[in-house]
């Protein structure tokens, strides 16, 4: 294993392959305003759309009225005979299917639901003609939590089902024989707030007609444009080949844009039946009413462990409120799947009873968002270890230490069947003590702060596990199965190449890391060479970029393919040289032999214009392979990392300042180690933002009480501490240069770290533990009162 600290960018005519910190090639668009976002393009004809929604959770729909004179630009579902539901059903047994129609028909099933879509020159315009559509609704009962909508036995979400539970999980593995053996139970409730992801740029979609490709043609800002093409063809009855998805420069998306919305059908499905161009930009209000929400997550665990802590046995019940409807592809058995599977984290317990509902309410669907269940999961088992601990009377840390799996176990098939590939837990956790200085901080508590402000420490480590592929999925029961990732490679005329994938970035900086590892190979340099990604017209067949997948699967393609690639070159370079081919070195993308060299550009003059020169036995494929990989073993690697954090919590307000903030990840082998920490530190942020500060609150009626931006509070600047980071590099066994998944992870720890932290600072005063996000100033000072009762 070796390890590196964080650093800066590499220097001109610096190395640039595997490893290379070099400055990532989108940048220069991206600052300089260059970008290309579908509200940035221009079209003749264009029309905008904008959508009238349901200002009611749950209610039918018992007339429509739409005034004469806009009559030619509303839409509504009974108009759409020709488009489909969306239905993403799991084959896990109990799964309730739900029947997502474009726009609302019949009834409505959450506030914002789409009931009327209107098209005009301008998005102003088209919001005036929805404000003249009047609808008239009954009131059913509204689900606003998932308690009431448990406790419903009649005019349920869907009027189908038997009751209002899309799915419940049972895991049962040696619970009782284990649990038998403990000294004592500890037992926590602990819950992960609803919230939006808000991504910069929101929901946006552009269709038309090709009428010379005679395809319809949609600019989508998605994370799986292949996916998206298959379902839209299948909804709108087209063949795929009549279908093209374009995903241009994407603002953010960390989940919220990797399945099928039902805007971009409907938009779709306008410009199939006019033939003219649409197009529909979601704003910040919609985003945060009316968009898909995740996370809202509720456990009850109770922890059967020894005297000194080592957990023997976990009993966990985790409720997940799902909303109205079911996401293609992922469905919503995908969270639940992943909680349940992934709740026991990086540590080796034996015994373990799991029930995982997830109810459906009346709120927005569910879409996984950045660490997708892996965020509650750790924050649940995290504060349970930091229960433990004081329940038995040691440092969390000593705790956890004896709990994680050792790195003499590794290869570790954990108690739900998790295959943890590589590294070593307790050594992460060691270094991030050491780089917070822990016993620097105990001594710190103990002294007092001169301004009266509490400090306290907090630790966690989780495990990511990244691009899981057929049988984890298969498992799921997903609609649709990742198998193998395609990548073509193609030596232009001059020397150059391209790489053609069809994961596509949202800000990851895969045109630059996907180039490191062709130049890797192939010596090329990273500015001649061009990633093209997000067009499934030019790209090979992807299910796209989620899971933290794309570097290890479509990444390992790109590596595959130059690897076959390399062999043609040099036998070429070979016979220009007038050498054997085994006495070929590449080097600084030129070949040598015997004191001659060739660059890339003259081999591939060769093969495309200049023929005669080429060896009889020339491989007649020439300079272009194209392969499918997927890793040797499918159940995906596991990242690791633990994060500690200092904070100092003032008891008269409530505030919480982050005094220190470490981290020590291991991702395998770091294509470029400036995107990893670029990765972490915006995880790392958003994870401040679910710790502290966001959420969408629902009142009974099922109204979103968060509808700007100043009442859904974002983490800015000033809440991001200077984060320190630290790097193991131990190379998955399963991948292409051992490199490891890491985009969601820097998400997954924070609330766990930060909740320990400001716990431990109060337990000074016995303060009641919190254990609910976000962590408000009110809730640090109900806790402190709470507990001031329980002492009188
Ligand atoms: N990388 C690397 N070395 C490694 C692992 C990764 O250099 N050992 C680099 C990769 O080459 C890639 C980036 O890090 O440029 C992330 O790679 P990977 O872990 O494969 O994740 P994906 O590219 O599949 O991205 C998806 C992941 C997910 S699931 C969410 S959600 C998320 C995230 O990435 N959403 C993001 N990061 C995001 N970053 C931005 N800016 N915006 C989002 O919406
Ligand atoms: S939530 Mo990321 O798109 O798996």
């Amino acid at each position: 294993m070796n390890t590196q600290t964080a650093g800066h960018a590499a220097p001109a005519g610096a190395r640039q392959g595997v490893g290379a910190r070099v400055p990532r090639k989108e940048d220069a668009r991206h600052l300089h305003g260059k970008g290309n976002f579908v509200a940035d393009m221009a079209m003749p004809g264009l029309c905008e759309v904008a959508f009238l929604r349901s200002p009611l959770a749950h209610a039918r729909i018992t007339a429509v009225r739409v005034p004469d004179s806009v009559a030619g630009s509303v839409v509504l579902r009974d108009m759409m005979a020709d488009a489909l539901d969306i239905v993403a059903d799991s084959t896990l047994p109990t799964y309730q299917s739900s029947s997502q129609p474009p726009l609302a028909s019949g009834k409505v099933r959450f506030v914002g639901e789409p009931v009327a879509m209107t098209f005009a020159p301008t998005r102003a315009e088209a919001e005036d003609y929805a404000e003249l559509v009047e609808v008239d609704y009954d009131d059913l009962p509204v689900y606003a939590d998932v308690a009431s909508a448990q406790a419903a036995t009649t005019d349920l979400v869907h009027e189908h089902w038997r009751d209002n539970v899309f799915v419940t999980l049972n895991a049962d593995k040696d619970f009782e024989a284990y649990a038998a053996q403990a000294d004592l139970v500890v037992r926590r409730k602990i819950d992960l707030a609803r919230q939006c992801m808000v991504p910069m740029e929101g929901k946006a979609v552009l269709a038309y007609w090709d009428h010379q490709a005679d395809q319809l043609v949609v600019v989508s800002a998605t994370q799986v444009p292949h996916m998206i093409r298959s379902i839209l063809a299948q909804c709108l009855g087209l063949d795929q080949g009549r279908v093209r998805v374009i995903s241009p420069d994407v603002g953010g998306a960390f989940g919220y844009k990797c399945v099928l919305q039902q805007e971009e059908l409907c938009v779709a499905w306008l410009a199939k039946t006019h033939r003219r161009p649409f197009r529909f930009i979601e704003d910040r209000r919609e985003h945060l009413t009316a968009g898909a929400n995740s996370r809202e997550h509720y456990y009850e665990m109770a922890a059967y462990v020894d005297r000194r802590g080592k957990l023997l046995a976990l009993d966990a019940q985790i409720t997940i409120d799902g909303g109205a409807y079911s996401v293609w592809p992922f469905t919503i058995g995908l969270e639940p799947g992943q909680a349940i599977g992934n709740l026991p984290g990086p540590y080796g317990f034996k015994g373990y009873r799991c029930v995982t509902r997830c109810v459906a309410t009346n709120k927005p669907g569910f879409v996984p968002y950045r660490g997708v269940a892996r965020t509650g999961v750790c924050f649940a088992m995290e504060l349970t270890m930091n229960a433990i601990a004081r329940e038995v009377g040691r440092e969390p840390w000593e705790v956890r230490l004896e709990n994680l799996v050792q790195a003499e176990q590794m290869p570790y098939v954990n108690v739900t069947n998790k295959h943890l590939d590589s590294g070593d837990y307790p050594a992460s956790l060691r270094k991030a003590l050491d780089m917070v200085d822990a016993p620097a901080v105990r001594a710190r508590q103990a002294a007092g702060e001169p301004d009266g402000r509490l400090i306290g420490l907090g630790v966690a480590t989780y495990t990511e596990q990244a691009a899981h592929g057929t049988s984890v999925f298969a498992a799921w029961g997903t609609p649709v199965i990742p198998g193998y990732d395609q990548a073509t490679v193609r030596v232009t005329p001059d020397g150059g190449l391209e790489v053609r994938v069809g994961v596509h970035s949202h800000g990851q900086g895969m045109e630059t890391t996907f180039a490191q590892i062709a130049h890797e190979i192939l010596g090329i340099d990273v500015h001649r060479i061009k990633v093209l990604h997000g067009d499934t017209g030019q790209t090979p067949f992807s299910t796209g970029t989620y899971a933290s997948r794309s570097l290890v699967m479509s990444g390992g393609a790109v590596s595959q393919a130059c690897k076959r690639l390399l062999p043609r070159l040099t036998h070429i370079a070979a016979h220009l040289l007038g050498a054997e081919a085994a006495q070929v070195v590449l080097q600084d993308g030129c070949y040598r032999a015997g004191g001659k060299s060739v660059p890339t550009a003259e081999v591939a003059d060769a093969w495309y214009l200049r023929p005669h020169l080429l060896p009889a036995d020339v491989d007649p494929a020439g300079l272009e392979v194209h392969v499918g990989y997927k890793p040797k073993v499918d159940t995906g690697c596991f990242t690791y990392a633990s994060q500690a954090a200092v904070v100092a919590v003032d008891p008269d307000t409530g505030a919480v300042e982050i005094l220190d903030y470490a981290v020590v990840e291991d991702c395998g082998t770091m294509i470029n180690p400036m995107v990893v920490e670029g990765q972490t530190i915006g995880g790392i942020a958003q994870g401040i933002g679910t710790a502290f500060l966001e959420e969408v609150p629902y009142d009974g009626n099922g109204q979103p009480l968060a509808s700007t931006l100043a009442d859904y509070m974002l983490p800015g600047a000033t809440e991001v501490p200077n984060l320190r980071l630290h790097h193991f590099e131990t190379p998955s066994p399963h991948t292409e240069f051992g490199a490891k998944g890491m985009g969601e992870g820097g998400a997954i720890a924070p609330p766990a770290v930060l909740f320990g932290a400001v716990n431990d600072a109060l337990a000074r005063i016995g303060a009641a533990e919190l254990s609910h996000t976000p962590l408000t100033p009110m809730r640090v000072l109900s806790a402190i009162a709470a507990g001031a009762k329980e002492v009188a």
